[in-house]
Parts: structure tokens; C-alpha cells; sequence
């Protein structure tokens, strides 16, 4: 017989009126012990709240969008009587009146059967994790089975610790993820809400072992920083990492230790281009337009693009081929006061300077504004990282993966060069090109910086 059953929120740590961003179960469905039944997200966490039954569920008590906390009751449950142990607490948890006057043995009976109640339902979420990570390795019907490797049991008060700053993910991606060593907050979720899926953490797993090489994955062995007490020596302060930072660091970091990175330096000639840009600035300005350097390099850029299409290109995930992109699509660096963003300038094949200037003022200024959409920043295929109007003479820029270089410009200054007997004064510009070495080689990252010189020496080559 089946009798019903509230399921109420569990333990679910520091949290408190916690959002129902998910309701999994509908009056009708059937449903097993640990199956899910609500996902919460919290600020901080996003976590799935297991069944302590087995049944039907009769009713559900909360919907998308309420809050709620420890004890709140998500669903009636007609919970089927399994086993001696579930009839037990089954038949206890009926509140019959007649059942008042018990012995203390009973009393016990009960106190244990309410425990391993609370413990199934506290464990309930760690269990889950254990099903469905298991279930695509199991062993054909009949054959011994091993012997389960301990799975450490997680409550959902730590489920939420752990996930404090994570990839949000359901408790079985979370083990999944626990199993294969991922670290969740590495991996880009492609579910609602930037959720983390089974699919993404088997994408990213598959990604690493393609692209560490022919010997297989490197696992890098590094020392922790140790936990220093800087207040040892003197006054300190704690400034928060901005927004921007906090995303774009780990991005930063993964391209810096999985891609190998080349920087070649070269130098052009931009005299003439300097005379020309002068001679038409105040024409454009007129226009509201500035026109600066870059809106050349971008040209000189996608000259040298299209004349070497490997620089265009990305490496497939497999790692055996290059996806070449036909499209020139440039992002330029831009240093805001909240970090760097890279809006891209789209099909800059088909503009001309003057709209290249127009569009990057645009561009920069919606940057500094914190207007920038996610599509405003997607789709590059090249990178322009400008330093030039602050100095500097060379960097190292970092690669914005999965593209495969980006050109660093470092500020023009007037240098003597020799030519036809005698030092000349003239206008050079420091350029430094990063690539990534899987793909292109260092004869073609001199190829490349020579076309750039070439071009950004004499402008008519940007006609051809
Ligand atoms: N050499 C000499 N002068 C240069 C120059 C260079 N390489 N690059 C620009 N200048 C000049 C410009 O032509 C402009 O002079 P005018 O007033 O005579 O026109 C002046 O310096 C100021 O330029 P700007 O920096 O305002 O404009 P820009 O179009 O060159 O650059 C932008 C725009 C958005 C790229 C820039 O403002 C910026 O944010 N740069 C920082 C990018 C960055 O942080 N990169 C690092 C990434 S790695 O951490």
C-alpha cells in the first residue's frame, strides 16, 4: 500500500530563501529514490534537491520562482513500501493517535528509523551523483560485479560549499566532474543559465586530451602559492578583483598554459602613413570620427590575413585539422577602467578607414561605457591589442583563444635609419606577433610580419 509522503527541504547549508529555478516533477510522475525533484539557485550556488522516496508524486507544493529554506515541504510523495525498513518508518510517519502510548524500545526503533530517514534524504544528492555516473560503465547483466569504489558521500550543505564560485551544475555533472578530475569552474556551460552539462564537462575532458600533444595529457605539477600574511610587514589593503577581471583571468590563464606561444618582433616604416593620417584627421574629425593608427593596422592586418589564411584559422577540436575562416573579423583590445574587453569589428574586409574609425570609436566608447553585449564581443578571428598610444616598446600579448595569433603595437617613435648612405629620421613601429606554434610555424610568423611592414611602409599595398 502506498501511503503519502512530505518531501521537504533538506539541509541545504547557509542558504535561506533560496530560489526554485527548476520543478523537475509534475503531479502523476513516477519516481525513484535520489531522483531529482527541484533545482535552487542561489547567488552563489545552484544545487538539486533529491527524492527521499521511492512513488508517485500526488502533489507539488512549490513552483518556478518561489523561495525557499530548510523545512519547506516541495512535494507529497505516495511513497511505495520497498523494504521492511521504508514500511517501518512508513507506517510511524502516519500520525495515527493510537500509536501515542509506545514503549521506549519502540521509541528507539523510531528515532533510528526517523535518522536513517534524514540520512537518506541528506545523502540523498550524493547518491544520485553515484547513479548516474556509473550507469554508462556498468557491466553486462550476469557478470560479477566489482566491487564499487568508495564514493564519498556528499550532504547538500556541502554540495552547496562546494559549488560556492563554481560552474553551476546538477549534483551528477558535479561527480562526474569530481570523478575526472575537471575543475568545474574551467568549464563553459552550454545549459540554461550558463549550467554546466554532462555533455560540457565530456566536451572539455575530450579537448584536453586532444590538444596536450602526442604523448598524451600533461598534467602540470605545480606548487601552491603559499598562503602568505603580508600584514608581517606592513599595512595592506583588500580590493576586490572587478567583474571583468574575475571572468577573463581564467580565460587568460587556460590560453597562457595550453596554447605555445611564439612572439615575433619586427619593426615598420610608418612615415608616410603618419604624413597621410595627419594630412586627413582634421578632414575626419570634422565628421566626429578620429582617425588613428589602428584603424590602419586593422587594414594592414587583413591584408596579411587573407595572403596568409592559416593566421585566419582555428584549430579543430580534434586537433587534427584547421577550421580556415573566410571572414575577417578583428577584435581590437580595449583597456576600460574595469578591465580588458575585446569588442570585434565585423567583416573588416569590407570597410573602408574611414568606417573603421567610425565604427571603432563606437566600439571603444560603448566599451567604457559597459555597454558591450555578448555578441558585441563574439565571432573574432584575428586580435589587435594596442598599446601605442601609452608607450612601451615590446609585450608578449596573449593569444585569445581559439584563435591562433594576435598582433601586440607597441608605441611609433622617430628612430635614425640608414638609407642610401646617411641616417635618416624616421617614424617605426614596434609590432609584436604571438601564434600559436601547433599551427603556425616561424618561417610564417616572419612571412607575416614582413607583409605587415610592407604594407604599413607603403599604404597603396592595402588597395591590392
Ligand atoms: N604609436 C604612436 N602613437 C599612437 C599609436 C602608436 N602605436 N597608437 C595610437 N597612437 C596615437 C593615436 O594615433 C592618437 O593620436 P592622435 O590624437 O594624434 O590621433 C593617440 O595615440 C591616442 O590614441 P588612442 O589610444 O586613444 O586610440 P587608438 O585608436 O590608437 O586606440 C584603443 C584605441 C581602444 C585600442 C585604446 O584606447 C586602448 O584601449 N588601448 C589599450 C589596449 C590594451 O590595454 N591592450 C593590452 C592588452 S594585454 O593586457
Amino acid at each position: 500500500m502506498a501511503t503519502a509522503k512530505e518531501v521537504l527541504v533538506p539541509d541545504i547549508g547557509d542558504f535561506e530563501d533560496v530560489e526554485v529555478i527548476e520543478v523537475l516533477v509534475a503531479p502523476g510522475d513516477r519516481v525513484k529514490v535520489e531522483d531529482s525533484l527541484i533545482s535552487l539557485e542561489s547567488d552563489k550556488a545552484t544545487m538539486e534537491i533529491p527524492s527521499p522516496h521511492a512513488g508517485v508524486v500526488e502533489s507539488v507544493k512549490v513552483k518556478v520562482g518561489d523561495k525557499v529554506s530548510e523545512g519547506t515541504v516541495i512535494a507529497l510523495i505516495e511513497a511505495e513500501q520497498e523494504h521492511a525498513e521504508a514500511g517501518t518508518a512508513a507506517g510511524d510517519g502516519g500520525g495515527q493517535e493510537g500509536e501515542k502510548d509506545q514503549d521506549k524500545d519502540k521509541d528507539n526503533d523510531e528515532e533510528k528509523d526517523k535518522k536513517k530517514e534524514k540520512d537518506k534524504e541528506t545523502s540523498g544528492a550524493a547518491a544520485g551523483e553515484q547513479e548516474s555516473a556509473e550507469s554508462a560503465n556498468r557491466p553486462p547483466a550476469g557478470s560479477p560485479a566489482p566491487a564499487a569504489p568508495p564514493v564519498p558521500e556528499l550532504t547538500p550543505r556541502e554540495i552547496a560549499a562546494a559549488q560556492r564560485g563554481k560552474g553551476h551544475a546538477s549534483p551528477a555533472v558535479r561527480h562526474l566532474a569530481n570523478e575526472l578530475g575537471v575543475d568545474l569552474a574551467q568549464v563553459s556551460g552550454s545549459g540554461r543559465k550558463g549550467r554546466v552539462l554532462k555533455s560540457d564537462v565530456q566536451k572539455f575532458v575530450k579537448n584536453v586530451m586532444t590538444r596536450s600533444g602526442p604523448t598524451g595529457p600533461v598534467g602540470l605539477q605545480m606548487a601552491d602559492f603559499s598562503d602568505v600574511d603580508f600584514t608581517e610587514w606592513g599595512e595592506v589593503d583588500h580590493e576586490p578583483l572587478s567583474r571583468i577581471k574575475k571572468l577573463s583571468g581564467p580565460q587568460l590563464h587556460r590560453n597562457w598554459i595550453t596554447v605555445p606561444h611564439v612572439t615575433q618582433f619586427d619593426e615598420a616604416d610608418i612615415t608616410e602613413l603618419e604624413d597621410f593620417r595627419q594630412g586627413k584627421k582634421d578632414q575626419i574629425a570634422k565628421e566626429g570620427v578620429r582617425l588613428t593608427l589602428l584603424s590602419f593596422l586593422i587594414k594592414a592586418a587583413v591584408v596579411a590575413l587573407k595572403k596568409f589564411p592559416h593566421f585566419n584559422s582555428s584549430l579543430a577540436p580534434s586537433g587534427d585539422e584547421l577550421i580556415i575562416k573566410h571572414y575577417f573579423n578583428v577584435g581590437i583590445a580595449v583597456d576600460t577602467p574595469g578591465g580588458l574587453v575585446v569588442p570585434v569589428i565585423r567583416n573588416a574586409d569590407q570597410k573602408g578607414l574611414f568606417q573603421l574609425a567610425a565604427e571603432l570609436g563606437e566600439a571603444s566608447q560603448k566599451a567604457r561605457d559597459k555597454k558591450l553585449g555578448p555578441k558585441d564581443m563574439q565571432g573574432g578571428t584575428f586580435t589587435i591589442s594596442s598599446l601605442g598610444g601609452i608607450g612601451g616598446t615590446w609585450f608578449t600579448p596573449i593569444i585569445n583563444a581559439p584563435e591562433v595569433a594576435i598582433l601586440g603595437i607597441s608605441k611609433a617613435e622617430m628612430k635614425p635609419v640608414y638609407e642610401d648612405g646617411a641616417f635618416v629620421p624616421r617614424l617605426i613601429l614596434p609590432i609584436s606577433l604571438s601564434y600559436d606554434h601547433r599551427v603556425i610555424d616561424g618561417a610564417d610568423a616572419a612571412r607575416f610580419t614582413t607583409e605587415l611592414r610592407t604594407v604599413l611602409s607603403d599604404i597603396r599595398h592595402m588597395l591590392l
